[in-house]
């Protein structure tokens, strides 16, 4: 098979380590701090995981490995989307693995978790893994969204890791699939079937952190991506100087990618759906928002501008809420064949206008036809409508437009207004990783096998002191259950690992904050350009602006 000349090179790309863990199998030693508690409602947790809650953080150091000899049969499962970097926590896990004992086995099941539940796998070598070093995409083994969850499934997981004498289970994946991993922990120490489970932090929309988790991966590579594509539309902006292009990108709710890209390029608009929420900013609020940076500019004879909108924010529109829930109900159950039985649009358009609200059919109305349409014609599998398909970034140009439109004629303006659209996401989620994801992914899938090794289950691999060089990274684990609460799910309560939404009081947002009404009425673009796999360190090993301003750098 032909490949790319940067493949080559990256497959020869040798992942740098913790300093700590770099010695060799043999000088791993472990070290056992605090007894931890969940985030919130610890009693209901520790109810709820008896066997897995409370247990000590732990962290590795150089010194003598005193775990117990032990053939390791590990199977490996990547859930959810793809993030640039996974591959390299299998090839973690491997070496690490093997460097333990040649005897020891890794399974990788196929096409996410389902692969367990179908007994559908392979059994990694060297030369099948060493393709996939360093580079992006999950197809080493594929990926899936089925989720882990009935106690049914545990038992047919159980049996399948029976079959093969399976010791551990790693699970990559988010927080729902993390959440899981949890509940699978129990399960099997609950059942003494003596199988670990072992969670990786993954997720490019990197609202997978906390205390302890400093972020999730591919969330550096896939900004760095969207951040590149982004500084070269600004700058072809500035030179043709004629549109305003409206970029979406992916983070299904917080709005983590959004920022980082903001703080990346400098745009004249980036959105942030947790301050629209707390705001409870209108669309007409948002659209006069963005139409008045348009309008400055016009005032300069700028009549071009670079706005980010993140994929999730029309969730976080109060009203835009409303009138979603109220649709779901208007079509719940048969009353969605009544509705899909009419013939024409504008008969569809009075079935709403007389089952919607005053208010949410004000909301509907200035919504474009396009939008409107979209909205009943995405249904996800439980009858609700799929927000995150919702082309906003149409939606908000075509709203600004209406809104220079409303001020052309009131006299107030008088620029030209050409949009443009654009959505990043599946661009970014496969990308070559930085060497920080591949670095940062080797490191958690070599440390997913240390806590193998050492006997946990239950835990979250867990890489901290990110933003310095990788020699002073900390390697340990965390109790996943320590990051979880309780949450109302599908109307139930639920033990879920908090999602994290970006903090309107954290440093990036302040320093976005800081800076923004400069960006909208100046043009201070920044050009980040590709992301770069050799040459200086300053280039090739920087951190994101998120990480960065989070440690106070
Ligand atoms: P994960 O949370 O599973 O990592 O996926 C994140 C994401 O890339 C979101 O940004 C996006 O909304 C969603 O997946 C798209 O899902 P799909 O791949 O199923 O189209």
């Amino acid at each position: 098979m032909k490949i790319s000349p940067l493949q080559i090179e990256r497959l020869k790309y040798e992942p740098k380590l913790p300093g700590m863990l770099r010695n060799g199998i043999s000088e791993i030693s472990v070290s056992e701090g605090e007894e931890t508690r969940s985030v919130a409602d610890q009693e209901k947790i520790q109810a709820l995981f008896p066997n897995t809650y409370g247990k000590k953080e732990i962290v590795f150091a150089k010194g003598q490995n005193t775990s117990a000899a032990k053939k390791q049969v590990v199977g490996v499962i990547l859930s959810g989307g793809q993030a640039p970097g996974g591959h390299n926590v299998v090839c973690g896990l491997y070496d690490a693995l093997k460097a333990t004992d040649k005897e020891n086995v890794l399974y990788g099941f196929k096409n996410g978790p389902s692969g367990l539940l179908d007994d559908d796998y392979l059994v990694f070598d060297d030369e099948y893994i060493d393709q996939f070093r360093n580079t992006g995409g999950f197809d080493i083994i594929g990926s899936g969204r089925t989720k882990l969850e009935t106690e049914e499934q545990f038992a047919v997981a159980a049996e399948v890791c029976k079959k093969h004498g399976i010791t551990a289970i790693v699970i990559i994946g988010g927080d729902d699939s993390n959440t899981n991993a949890a509940v699978l922990a129990e399960y099997f120490a609950a059942h003494e079937t003596g199988v670990q489970v072992i969670g990786c932090p993954k997720t490019i929309d990197g609202d997978l952190k906390n205390e302890d988790i400093e972020c999730s991966f591919g969330f550096d590579t896939a900004t760095k991506t969207y951040s590149e594509l982004i500084g070269n539309i600004e700058r072809d902006a500035n030179s043709a100087k004629k549109y305003w292009h409206f970029v979406k990108v992916m983070g299904r709710s917080a709005s983590h990618v959004a920022l980082e890209a903001a703080l990346e390029t400098q745009p004249n608009i980036c959105l942030i759906s947790e301050e629209v929420a707390a705001k409870k900013m209108s669309l007409s609020q948002i659209a006069d928002y963005i139409a008045d940076s348009v309008a400055a500019r016009a005032a300069k004879d700028m009549n071009f501008g670079v706005a980010i909108i993140p994929e999730g924010v029309v969730e976080f529109v109060p009203e835009f809420s409303v009138l979603i829930s109220e649709i779901n109900e208007l079509l719940a159950g048969s009353k969605a064949d009544a509705f899909n039985a009419l013939a024409t649009w504008d008969e569809k358009y009075a079935f709403i206008e007389q089952g919607l609200t005053k208010e949410s059919m004000a909301v509907f109305a200035i919504l474009p036809q396009t939008i409107q349409q979209q909205l009943f014609l995405e249904r996800d599998p439980h009858g609700n409508v799929q927000v995150s398909l919702i082309e906003s970034e149409k939606l908000f140009s075509a709203l600004v437009k209406a809104k220079l439109d409303e001020r052309k004629k009131a006299g107030t303006y008088k620029g030209k207004f050409s949009a443009l659209h654009h959505f990043f996401g599946y661009e970014g989620r496969c990308a070559f990783p930085s060497n920080f994801d591949a670095d940062y992914c080797y490191s958690l899938g070599y440390n997913a096998f240390m806590l193998i090794q050492y006997g946990y289950t239950g835990y979250l691999s867990k890489i901290s002191n990110l933003s310095k060089p990788a020699e002073e990274w900390v390697a340990g684990g965390m109790p996943i259950t320590k990051m979880m609460n309780m949450e109302r799910r599908h109307g139930e309560d639920k033990p879920v690992i908090r999602k994290a939404l970006v903090e309107l009081e954290g440093k990036p947002f302040k320093y976005f904050e800081a800076h923004r009404e400069e960006w909208a009425v100046g043009t201070c673009y920044l050009y980040p350009g590709a992301i770069q796999y050799y040459g200086p360190a300053s280039v090739c090993d920087i951190t994101t602006r998120t990480l960065a301003l989070e440690k106070g750098e």
